[in-house]
């Protein structure tokens, strides 16, 4: 009789964890998911109204996301399975996609083949966030590059071509560059960002354009001082927990003051570095400056690489259906914040 019930509470512990470990499709939130709206459903068309991102009909809203590590790196992770398990399991409603533009096989230093094959990388992924009704991000990552206008005439070409083949999409936006640094002042950035506004704009009348700011997307107290008149519009701010606190909340505050559309398109729990500490008292205390102000935010970054802005355990090889387990620590906070 003690074998026979201990083999039934064995055979009910093997039960439960298989149903943990399936696969999205089987899971029990995920029919309720299945039969929801999509974000893009729900939201429509994106806008900007003042400070704030709002649906078709004008009501702000808030996206929560997760942003690719650099397509070159990882590109593993642009499957639909992926993108899916993001929407359905962590409740995500918006991808980014970081190209490099500098760093390994960036598009404007690598081979003319590297350059295709980016392409056809954002090409898979806008398919699948459009079958899957996500936003998706397209995110010219300037980083050791510092100042956009290095590559501006490649970000040029860039933009125009992808914004005559997106133009009938809803849900694409357009980061134009990542993080400007390396002493590029605000008005450098905004005489590159007026070139690149034109010509998404000759293709795409409405889509949101998220301009970078100066000192790695940080300085959005300075962009608020003279920002652009047209609209759809958004600055980016960017914030690493564990090495920026309050005086770098002060500054975003400063800006929502004065009434700019800020997109916090990059935050990490980790330091600066993407790697070293993680800190969750300070990523809740963001969340709630950014909760209270309705700030869209977009978790960096989707992989194993090890280091602890990563979301996905090093030891982990699966590239889609993960379960928190196989998630780092990174991971499973953005997982339980978003699913809230
Ligand atoms: C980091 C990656 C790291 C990579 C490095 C390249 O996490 O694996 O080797 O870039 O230089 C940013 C950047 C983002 C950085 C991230 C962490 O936008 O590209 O990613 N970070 O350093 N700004 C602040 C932090």
């Amino acid at each position: 009789m003690k074998q026979l019930k201990k083999t039934a509470a064995m055979l009910l512990a093997l039960a439960l964890c298989l149903t943990s470990m399936c696969a999205p499709a089987c899971a029990p939130e995920t029919a309720a998911y299945a039969a929801a709206k999509t974000p893009l459903q729900r939201y429509g068309r994106l806008k900007v109204s003042g400070a704030h991102l709002v649906n078709s009909k004008g009501k702000a809203v808030q996206l929560k996301g997760v942003s690719t590590h650099g397509l070159s790196w990882y590109p593993q992770y642009v499957n639909k399975k992926a993108f899916q398990t993001l929407r359905d399991k962590w409740g995500a409603e918006v991808i980014r996609l970081a190209m490099y533009t500098a760093e390994y096989n960036g598009y404007c230093t690598g081979s003319a083949q590297n350059k295709k094959d980016l392409e056809s990388l954002i090409d898979k992924a806008v398919a699948y966030c459009s079958q899957l009704g996500l936003y998706v991000i397209i995110d010219w990552h300037i980083l050791s590059d510092g100042n956009p206008n290095t590559y501006k005439k490649e970000a040029n070409a860039f933009f125009r071509k992808m914004a005559k083949k997106y133009a009938s999409h809803k849900n694409v936006i357009y980061e134009i560059c990542n993080e400007p640094n390396g002493g590029t002042q605000w008005a450098q950035i905004r005489s590159y960002a007026k070139t690149m506004i034109n010509t998404i704009r000759k293709q795409d009348k409405n889509a949101v354009i998220i301009v970078g700011t100066p000192t790695w997307s940080q300085d959005v107290d300075i962009a608020a001082q003279n920002p652009f008149k047209s609209k759809n519009i958004m600055y980016a701010f960017h914030y690493y927990a564990s090495t920026h606190t309050d005086a770098y909340r002060q500054k975003l505050q400063a800006a929502i003051n004065a009434g700019l559309p800020v997109f916090v398109s990059e935050y990490g729990l980790s330091e600066a570095s993407g790697n070293g500490a993680v800190s969750k008292t300070e990523a809740d205390k963001w969340m709630k400056l950014l909760d209270k102000n309705k700030i869209s935010c977009i978790a960096w970054n989707l992989s194993n690489k090890a280091e602890t802005s990563s979301l996905i355990n090093s030891g982990c090889a699966k590239t889609y259906g993960w379960k928190r387990s196989d998630l780092s620590e990174a991971g499973k906070w953005v997982y339980d914040m978003m699913r809230k």
